[in-house]
């Protein structure tokens, strides 16, 4: 009986878990340092993590190769009906799912410790947070939690006795029989593997991997899967965004909400460093964005994170200096490769080592011909300690959105940036957004697939009300709705080479963006959207050749046109639930580009 927890529901809901995983004990987080400390000694003790010298109070993990990224094919959405989940969903029968876990779930904490970590997601006492209780085995995840969100003895408080928490229920699967010694990273099969959100209870049970995006619930799971379910029911907005605010030589401030998919770049911009002088950045938060009506009318936005966990492979000091930074110390990598000095070392971080051992605890050196780090390499890092961290943010009311930014990979076709005419067209936009495929999920790299919005393996309920309810939020916000912007940072030439330097010159495309906030600057119609003319970017000290200026704004109607079938297939998926006013803005799509209704 966990007598020591005064929230009554609290209480009954562990008193459950323990009867039925029958962990050996039970710990109650309090989220101190002396806890974090404590768990991480017994970890490298146990062999499961390595200090690194070189990087103050950091230590590596290495997971089992076969939990290396989330698992899209393991993720489910379970509800009486397969509509309420819809077409992007993997939907399974929740009565029928949860019969299935209690299986797995029956004495698969034997030999463990069970932690509860009560935390919350978004600043403690912010009307925008929302508090949750993880249960889990793992005290990789209770220590990855520590940084990812705001937990302990704080947030039993706020619980109180009475209070309503969101229930995440969390197990490695990997039982251990009397005198079993440990595995480094315990994990079930790929097909024992269960991520599964229960919207009608605001409940989650994640089974099988100890690998972030499946096992720090508060992030996916409950930050974008239930919250978008909550949010629609009232009335606010969860989404895959970076936030960012940008301060002009001048001294006026705009904020930014960005979606893109998983590991295009958004930690990157969301950290960026112009380059144009006089500009300055603030990083506000690099993966989710929590989004309400205030009450002057304005979207507001909070992150309703504590900390970064970030893609490490290709973040470098010109990539991403204020990353580098950040996870200087108090960082925990994993599936990064070790250097023999005791430093962590990825592909794209600067030169390589001359010998390291690799993601798989195995001897490696340049020319090998496989990677030193896992592609979806990680680090787990408190955001406070990014340099660019903006001062406002935890500010509890959030800030205000001027931009949306939506975009994707796409290495052909997509232009370097265009403006949407108006609302129903931004949705339309976002709706439609496209990218090639990345390592952040187990499956193909490199290929294009629809991403609704960078939603589509995070929505928790069927896409097409979710586009609706992005229509209805405009119909809301009215005059004072944000300026909707595709951007495309990754297009190639017929050589392969990269057309726009990317990174800190980003800065040019937003100052265009705040310009047309601002009615400073005409805009070009096109049959896609609104674009700026060459001379409309402030490219003072880029050295950028015509060719690719001209490439990088170009609209090439045929391939637009080409592009045509694709996005109505990808429409009818959602049947007579598609938004009309979506169906639309496709058949006008198609009239600019000159092609029959
Ligand atoms: C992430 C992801 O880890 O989107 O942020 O996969
Ligand atoms: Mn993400």
């Amino acid at each position: 009986m966990q007598e020591g927890l005064a929230n009554n529901g609290l209480r009954q809901w562990v008193n459950e878990v323990v009867d039925l995983c029958r962990p050996d004990s039970v710990c109650i987080c309090d989220g101190s340092r002396e806890e974090y400390d404590r768990l991480m000694a017994g970890m490298v003790e146990r062999g499961m993590a390595t200090p690194l010298s070189q990087r103050a109070h950091s230590f590596l993990f290495r997971s089992d190769p076969s939990d290396v990224a989330r698992v899209e094919d393991r993720t489910f959405i379970a509800t009486d009906h397969p509509e309420q989940a819809g077409p992007t969903n993997n939907w399974v029968n929740a009565g029928e799912l949860k019969h299935t876990m209690l299986g797995l779930y029956t004495g698969c904490m034997r030999g463990r410790t069970l932690y509860v970590i009560p935390f919350s997601m978004g600043p403690l006492g912010s009307p925008m947070a929302r508090l949750g209780v993880e249960l889990t085995d793992s005290p990789y995840v209770v220590c990855s939690m520590h940084i990812m969100t705001r937990v302990g003895r704080p947030v039993l408080a706020a619980l109180g006795t009475n209070g309503n928490f969101i229930r995440a229920l969390h197990s490695v699967g990997a039982p251990l029989a009397p005198g079993e010694a440990d595995r480094a990273w315990p994990c079930a099969p790929i097909a024992e593997k269960y991520i599964s959100h229960f919207p009608a209870e605001d409940l989650i049970w994640s089974y099988g991997s100890g690998y972030g995006g499946n096992a720090l619930l508060g992030k996916k799971s409950l930050a974008l899967r239930i919250a978008s379910v909550i949010a629609k029911r009232e009335g606010w907005m969860a989404e895959h965004m970076l936030l960012l605010r940008l301060i002009s030589p001048q001294g006026k401030q705009y904020h930014v909400a960005g979606a893109f998919p998983s590991a295009s770049g958004k930690t990157n911009l969301a950290m960026l460093i112009p380059t144009l002088p006089g500009w300055q950045a603030e990083c506000l938060g690099d993966d989710i964005a929590w989004l309400r009506i205030g009450a002057d009318g304005r979207l507001y936005a909070i992150n309703p994170e504590n900390g970064f966990f970030g893609v490490a492979p290709g973040t470098s000091y010109q990539s991403n200096p204020a990353a580098m930074d950040t996870v200087r110390g108090n960082t925990i990598f994993t599936n990064c490769a070790l250097t023999d000095d005791g430093d962590v070392w990825w592909e794209g971080m600067g030169p390589a080592p001359s010998h390291a051992i690799d993601w798989q605890g195995r001897d490696w050196r340049p020319g090998s011909g496989v990677p030193a780090a896992h592609p979806n390499a990680r680090f787990t890092a408190p955001a406070a300690q990014c340099p660019v961290i903006s001062p406002d943010w935890e500010n509890p009311q959030g800030v205000p959105i001027d931009i949306f930014l939506f975009g994707g990979r796409s290495s052909t076709v997509v232009p370097l940036v265009f403006e949407s005419v108006g609302w129903d067209h931004g949705v339309f936009l976002g709706a439609t957004a496209s990218s090639e495929t990345t390592a952040a999920n187990i499956g193909a790299v490199g290929q294009l697939r629809r991403d609704p919005f960078a939603m589509q393996p995070f929505c928790g309920y069927n896409m097409a009300d979710y586009f609706q309810h992005w229509l209805d939020m405009g119909d809301r916000l009215g005059s004072k709705a944000p300026r909707i912007f595709y951007i495309n940072w990754f297009r190639k030439n017929e050589a392969d080479e990269w057309l726009w330097p990317g990174f800190g010159d980003n800065s040019r495309v937003l100052e265009w963006m705040c310009r047309r906030v601002d009615g400073e600057v005409a805009a070009r119609e096109t049959p896609i959207g609104l674009m700026p003319e060459p001379g409309d970017l402030n490219l003072t000290g880029l050295d950028l050749p015509a060719d690719h200026l001209a490439a990088l704004l170009d609209v090439d109607e045929p391939a637009w046109r080409a592009e045509i079938p694709d996005i109505e297939a990808h429409f009818a998926r959602f049947g007579a639930r598609l938004p009309r006013r979506l169906a639309d803005q496709l058949a006008r799509l198609k009239e600019r580009l000159g092609d029959s209704v």
